[in-house]
Formats: structure tokens, sequence, C-alpha cells
């Protein structure tokens, strides 16, 4: 029976996300600082899912608890998919916005598609299991909104930006929400299967 996952992430944002959407299942997600667990390897992939893997493995190392680690970021198509498996290190951390809006102000209204793409790896010393989502939508020309993180408050969805949707909103619809929804129904078939084998 699985009641405890550590999320292997030095990201607040993805955690409250990620509880969010587990938290029905009665399973306890914790942080790696609630695990006393300090690390932060190299992202060397060059995809998310090898990222995800990175950090997944990097953390069951060094715990006996199943582990889940989220690679995720932003894929701008006028940009050759840029910032990519490099949206966290691309520009200065809460500058991300600003940076993205100024390398694309001379893209025009039109050419300015992008999408989300969330990898999440689930690992324990058994199995390893890659979830993935996509959210598609595009970059406005300013930032709008106060909710969310990173390139929200640019990436627009049928209107409006994630920064101006509610968490539950964001998440229904999100890379990172399509992710963990897969993620949930395996969850909760492995533990009702261990359940009706006692
Ligand atoms: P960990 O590696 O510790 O999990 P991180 O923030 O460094 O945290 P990533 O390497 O996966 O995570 O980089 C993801 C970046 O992509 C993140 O920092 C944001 O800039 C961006 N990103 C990912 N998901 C996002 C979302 O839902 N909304 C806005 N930006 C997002």
């Amino acid at each position: 029976m699985i009641n405890k996952i550590i999320m292997a992430t030095n990201n607040k944002n993805k955690l409250r996300e990620t509880r969010d959407i587990l938290s029905p299942l009665g399973i306890e997600v914790i942080s790696l600082s609630d695990a006393g667990i300090d690390v932060d390897p190299d992202e060397t992939g060059e995809t998310f899912e090898e990222n995800a893997t990175i950090k997944a493995q990097a953390v069951l190392e060094l715990t006996d608890l199943p582990v889940i680690a989220d690679d995720s970021g932003l894929c701008v198509e006028a940009l050759g998919g840029r910032p990519g498996v490099h949206s966290a290190r691309t520009y200065p951390e809460h500058e991300e916005c600003a940076g993205l809006l100024e390398d694309m102000k001379d893209i025009p209204e039109g050419s300015r598609s992008a999408y989300f793409q969330c990898v999440i790896v689930y690992m324990d010393k058994n199995a390893c299991i890659v979830f993935s989502g996509k959210c598609e939508g595009s970059i406005g020309f300013e930032q709008k909104g106060e909710n969310g993180f990173g390139y929200d408050p640019v990436f627009m969805y049928e209107g409006r930006t994630l920064a101006e949707m509610s968490e539950d909103e964001k998440n229904s619809i999100s890379h990172r929400g399509a992710a963990l929804r897969d993620l949930y129904e395996y969850l909760k078939e492995r533990n009702s299967e261990e359940n009706a084998d006692k």
C-alpha cells in the first residue's frame, strides 16, 4: 500500500499543484526538505523524460519511499521549441516572462503558438513509469494575472493567461494536471490491487 511519496523537486509550486490533484487518494506527498533530503542533480538530459528520470533516480538512491519527479517546460514554436528543457535556466528567476516577451517582441500575433509539456516519472525499487501531459496555447504580448508561477502570466489559453486562472482551473487544463491525472489512476489501481491481495 502506497501511503507516502517523496516529490523530487525544489519547486514549491509544482508540489502544491501535485498535492492538490493527488490528495483524494489519501497519499501524503512530501517534499525533499520534509524527507531531510538535500539533492539537486544536474539536469543534463536532452528530453523532459531524461531529466525527470535523473531527478527521480537521484532521490530513490537515498530513500526507501516511492519517488515522483516532474520535469516540465515551455516550447515556443517561433523560437524553434525554446526554452524547452532549459525553461528554468534560460532567464533569471522571476524574470522569465519579461525575458521571453523581449525575445518575442518582433513575432506577430498568429505566429506565437506555444505549448507546455510535463513529464512525471514515478519510481520505486520495482517500477519506473512515465506520465506526460501537454497544454497548447500561445504567448501574449504582456503579463497578466497574479496566480501560478514561471511563464503562467504570458501563456494564453482560450483568451486568458494561466496566471488569471484559479489553481483548480489551471489544473483542469494544464500539462501537469494531465500527467497527474494519469498518475492518480495508476496509484489508485496499485493500491486497490494491493488491498485485494491481502
Ligand atoms: P525542479 O527541477 O526542482 O523540479 P524546476 O523549477 O527547476 O524545479 P524544471 O527543471 O522542470 O523545474 O523547470 C521547469 C520550468 O518550466 C519552471 O521553472 C518554469 O519556469 C517552467 N514551467 C513548468 N511548468 C510550468 C507551469 O505550470 N507554469 C509556468 N511555468 C512552468
